[in-house]
């Protein structure tokens, strides 16, 4: 995309200073959280991404140094230093120091890959203690170092170096009086890293983590691409056949990648990026692919009398269940539209993947029989489910408008009606439910107890999903409906806590009661009413006096607190069944001493939860077991 007399010394613009970003760093990175944290790395991964899309660059690594200082290099071009006339000063100092066009946060200007460099890198620096960059240029290494995005001193050579090297090596330490978080987690870069390599084919990056007693590394490099991330997004289901298929091309100044494959799953998981960054809502891309997959397989199915009825249609729906897709395109100027700033609205864009969708995946389809005709009859298969459980929700929605809503006879309803005001626990098993409803506070927390093992809704076609009791019973007691009735301003409950053993089994039954939240109401969960209830492991007496223990950490703090010797008695916990309702209230329940944990969706982690659900919920053993031995979280933590 790039070349060297392309951009001179001189084409950046000047605009605004780095104290905007200091004064408002959440504009420019997002948050001072964690995320806006890791955020820093990316901004300047970006970079040297930009270099390799520009096809000067196949290298990067990124390095956590035992002080959480970051180090990232790449074998590039080098940034280049010579002096920009309009600044006064040497190219490199200006990307370092100087603000480009907006923030990626505050509207306005946004990067594009591969067409403007460091337009993250001041920002970054703004918010370091220290950064320092070193450029491997025409055998020399040329160096500058700054303090709080301020620099030591001019740009000046501090080495030679074999001229067959060259490239851009940056070191920051994020500024601890800024974040909030100052530890980086390495799952979470090794996540992105992963990520940006498959968007990125050919591309080698390497994470290190310098901080414990031996390196830690991860090697990403993917000569397929997105191809091969669909393959490990598909990693713990079985795939309806052994292609991915795969279309590619460029119109209007659109580069456009598609890759898919469909798998027995029910769900569709299709992911959309603009410039290597993620598009949670999509936009005209997602919008172009869609509708050449409807239109591209209607033509199909009629022209080989699968549809043989010249009515019959294939709906978009029914062909993407159990797809997983990621459509990838480059744009020189994406233009993000919606609330977050997150749905790209370029209308070429559109036009772009359709065009090169229809055309490849046509002759993809003829070229492969046997695959076109068993995603044809997964549709048709999905169709007649979707038929039957509409037919079910017409009953349902004919019954409630007659009888009124008719709530589940097993809910113990609570007494306020100010939804404000209230909660409803999801209890696992009818003796738990039984405890907490004598339990419970009447007024404003409601008990449902369900029976057992809820349906895996992973492993299930609409129509069965509708037809069980207990799934029906939650729809009910929250009041929102589901899908397209789905009405956020009728939940019932303010607070919605699943609340289970705290043993596997517990785990598990709360696994599948967020699978269902997270594929059915994920709003319920973006909107932070979703939570489970941690109920102790350890109850601890002594002397008459009781102590409770929600982990071995706190029950060792408690036995080193009150002396470890013969009169305690320690009590471990296998199930909520074996406390009482007053100790399930104290432990567990009393909002004024519980601990709840509120469950959160990233939204730029989508595809990882997606995963996550597929492999703790499908059908394959040695992917479930590496996760839970890798132990990835998707809750975090709140305490109330
Ligand atoms: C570790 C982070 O930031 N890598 C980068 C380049 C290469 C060029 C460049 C970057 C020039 C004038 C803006 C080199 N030669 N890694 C990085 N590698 N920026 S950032 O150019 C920046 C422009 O103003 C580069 C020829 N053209 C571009």
């Amino acid at each position: 995309m790039g070349n060297e007399n392309e951009y001179g010394a001189d084409q950046i613009q000047i605009l605004e200073g780095l104290e905007a970003v200091r004064k408002r760093p959440g504009m420019y990175i997002g948050s001072t959280s964690a995320r806006g944290l890791h955020h820093l790395v990316y901004e300047i991964v970006d970079n040297a991404v930009d270099e390799a899309l520009a096809g000067y660059c196949k290298n990067i690594s990124v390095t956590i140094n035992p002080d959480n200082s970051i180090t990232v290099e790449d074998d590039g071009r080098g940034i280049p230093v010579g002096l920009n006339h309009k600044a006064g000063k040497s190219a490199l100092e200006v990307v370092y120091t100087v603000l480009h066009a907006g923030g990626k946060f505050g509207g306005g200007g946004y990067k594009v890959s591969g067409g403007l460099h460091g337009v993250g890198a001041s920002v970054v620096n703004a918010l370091s203690t220290h950064l320092s960059v070193e450029v491997y240029r025409d055998g020399k290494v040329y160096y500058q170092s700054y303090k709080i995005g301020k620099p030591d001193e001019e740009v000046r050579v501090i080495d030679d170096c074999d001229r067959e090297k060259h490239g851009t090596k940056v070191t920051f330490l994020p500024d601890a009086t800024i974040f909030e978080e100052t530890v980086y987690d390495y799952n979470t870069l090794k996540q992105r890293l992963r990520e940006t390599a498959f968007l990125t084919k050919g591309l080698r990056i390497v994470l290190n983590d310098a901080r414990g007693e031996t390196m830690r590394s991860h090697e990403f490099h993917y000569a397929g691409g997105i191809k091969e991330f669909v393959t490990y997004l598909n990693r713990s289901t079985e795939a309806l056949y052994p292609d991915v298929i795969y279309c590619e091309g460029k119109k209007d100044n659109v580069y456009v990648e598609v890759a898919m494959q469909h798998n027995d799953s029910y769900n569709d998981a299709t992911y959309s990026f603009v410039n290597n960054i993620i598009t949670p809502e999509g936009g005209t891309h997602l919008a172009g692919f869609r509708n050449a997959l409807t239109k591209t397989f209607n033509n199909y199915a009629r022209a080989n009398k699968i549809l043989k009825d010249s009515e019959a249609q294939l709906s978009g729906e029914d062909i993407r269940e159990g797809l997983t897709a990621i459509i990838s395109v480059k744009i020189e100027e994406p233009q993000f539209e919606g609330q977050t700033k997150q749905k790209l609205g370029n209308s070429e864009a559109r036009g772009a993947v359709d065009s090169v969708v229809s055309e490849q995946l046509t002759y993809f389809l003829e070229q492969n029989p046997a695959v076109a005709k068993s995603i044809c009859e997964k549709s048709l298969l999905a169709q007649r489910a979707r038929e039957a459980a509409r037919k079910a929700r017409d009953l349902t929605r004919r019954k409630t408008a007659l009888e009124g809503m008719a709530l589940p006879g097993k809910l113990a309803d609570c007494s306020d009606k100010d939804p404000k005001n209230c909660e409803i626990f999801i209890v696992e098993g009818d003796s738990a439910g039984g405890s907490a409803k004598i339990a419970r506070s009447r007024a404003t927390q409601a008990i449902l107890p369900l029976r057992g093992k809820i349906l895996n809704v992973e492993k299930a076609r609409l129509d069965r999903i509708y037809g069980n009791a207990e799934i029906k019973a939650m729809i009910t007691a929250f009041g929102t409906g589901i899908h397209e009735d789905f009405d956020i301003s009728k939940l019932r409950y303010d607070k919605i806590i699943i609340m289970t053993d705290a043993d596997v089994d517990g785990a598990h039954i709360a696994t599948l009661m967020l699978t269902f939240l997270y594929r059915f109401m994920p709003d319920l969960i973006k909107e932070g009413h979703v939570y489970l209830a941690t109920p102790p492991l350890f109850k601890i007496e002594k002397n008459k006096n009781v102590w409770y223990a929600y982990d071995e950490a706190e029950l060792n703090k408690i036995l080193t607190e009150i002396g470890r010797d013969g009169n305690n008695k320690i009590q471990r916990y296998k199930g909520l069944g074996e406390m009482d309702a007053e100790q399930l209230w104290e432990t567990t329940m009393d909002p004024e001493k519980r601990i709840l944990k509120k469950v959160l969706i990233d939204e730029e982690k989508t595809s990882e939860i997606d995963v996550t659900f597929k492999t703790l919920m499908g059908d394959k053993v040695e992917p479930r077991r590496e996760f839970i031995e890798e132990n990835a979280k998707y809750v975090q933590n709140l305490d109330i």
